[in-house]
């Protein structure tokens, strides 16, 4: 086969994966705040866990172009499922894939690949938040161990993760990301503890929780790449995880434009279909032409990046644009569906709240412009 013919194939699979068995599901998993494990053992048999690992670690090593098109079909249903399998494509194990040892790499990426292990990205904290390089967490070098000391917040599938990747400060002097590293820490390290999960606004059945770490030692050679680039690896890791989180923002958008015209062509007043109303014709037409522009800057973006160039601006310019863009969308949404949409019946209301978070994790807009404005600064225009 093709490499065309290939991703086709691709595609197709996770079209239907999301059409036979997660739309049906999506209102039980937010009702349950669960995702059920017959779901994620499908997930898991579907390779999705390792869409972005290389295949010699027995991932599927997609590209990133191919990474943000299945990431679109997927998010056709609701974003909850994908989070399960985020931080496994993304940011739990992207430090790993770009920054480990090999021997790092064959010790846990097959199992990331396949799923049976969880990854979590631990560098939010209390005190840290947009400023991730004010970092407090402590990691005091103890002969041939590190011992870690602190605790981070809303850490993204933290309940269920086997290995975390820690930024903690290595260097107290070096104030700033440059005294940050960046630690593998499993699970079941002494000293490690997971807070309860945090009640949100929505994509109920997603996850996160606070991770306190308490004389947690783990072996220097946990640590990846060198002592004090933590706090880089990170923002690098976060460059690609902003591209995937913006495919996550077209998905739903699309699904948004999708049901609206679904609706809008049966819903009938003033005798005929809501769709012949010119202003419902505007709102569909606004919401499918950010759409369009979004999945043109995210993919343009991704074949940069496949093609080897640095896209901090760009990744954080389709993140911006992405995640403003699907809250306009699931606002018209709303309108278009009207009474019928600020009801739980049509689940276009959940989506409206699913959405607000892509505004503000994996950095809020506002550290999105701060990007684009200090690189295009930087780049002279
Ligand atoms: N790729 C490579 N290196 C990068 C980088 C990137 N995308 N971004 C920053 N760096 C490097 C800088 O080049 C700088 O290196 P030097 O010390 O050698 O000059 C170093 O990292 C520090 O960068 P900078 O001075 O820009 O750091 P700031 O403290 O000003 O913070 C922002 C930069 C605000 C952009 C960063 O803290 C950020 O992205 N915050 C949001 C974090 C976030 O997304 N959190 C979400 C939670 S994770 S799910």
């Amino acid at each position: 086969m093709s490499d065309d013919a290939v991703r086709e194939a691709l595609l197709n699979t996770v079209r239907r994966f999301v059409t036979d068995r997660l739309r049906p599901l999506e209102r039980k998993v937010a009702e349950d705040n669960q995702v059920p494990e017959e779901v994620i053992a499908e997930m898991r048999e579907l390779g999705l866990f390792g869409l972005s690992i290389p295949v010699e670690y027995g991932g599927l090593g997609l590209s990133m172009e191919d990474e943000c098109l299945a990431t679109i079909e997927l998010c056709k249903a609701s974003p909850a499922f994908r989070s399960f399998i985020g931080t496994n494509v993304g940011i739990g194990s992207h430090g790993l894939v770009m920054f480990g040892t090999e021997a790092q790499k064959r010790a846990y990426l097959p199992r990331i690949a396949s799923g049976e292990i969880i990854t979590s990205f631990a560098l939010t904290e209390p005190e840290a938040g947009s400023d991730s390089g004010s970092v407090q967490t402590r990691a005091r070098r103890d002969g041939d161990h590190y011992v870690i000391d602190g605790a981070k917040r809303y850490i993204t599938n933290a309940g269920r993760a086997h290995l975390f990747t820690v930024m903690a400060r290595t260097n107290p002097e070096v104030k700033g990301g440059g005294g940050v590293s960046a630690i593998l820490v499993p699970r079941d390290t002494p000293g490690l503890s997971v807070g309860k999960p945090e009640q949100k606004m929505g994509q109920h059945g997603a996850h996160i929780h606070d991770v306190n770490f308490d004389g947690v030692r783990v072996p220097v050679e946990n640590r990846l790449g060198e002592e004090g680039q933590g706090f880089r690896m990170a923002m690098q890791v976060l460059d690609r995880g902003r591209l995937h989180i913006s495919a996550v923002c077209i998905g739903v958008a699309e699904r948004l434009v999708a049901d609206s015209v679904a609706y809008a062509l049966e819903r009938r007043q003033f005798g005929k279909p809501i769709a012949e109303q010119q202003l419902i014709q505007g709102m569909i037409a606004d919401s499918k032409t950010e759409a369009l522009a979004a999945r043109a800057l995210t993919l343009e973006t991704a074949r940069k990046r496949d093609g080897g160039e640095t896209v901090t601006l760009e990744a954080a310019s389709a993140k911006l644009y992405a995640s403003e863009m699907v809250g306009r969308v699931a606002d018209r949404a709303v309108q278009i569906f009207g009474g019928a949409g600020y009801t739980a019946d049509h689940g276009i209301e959940r989506l409206y709240r699913d959405v607000r978070i892509f505004r503000i994790y994996e950095g809020t807009s506002e550290i999105q412009r701060l990007v684009v404005a200090r690189e295009t600064l930087r780049r002279g225009g």
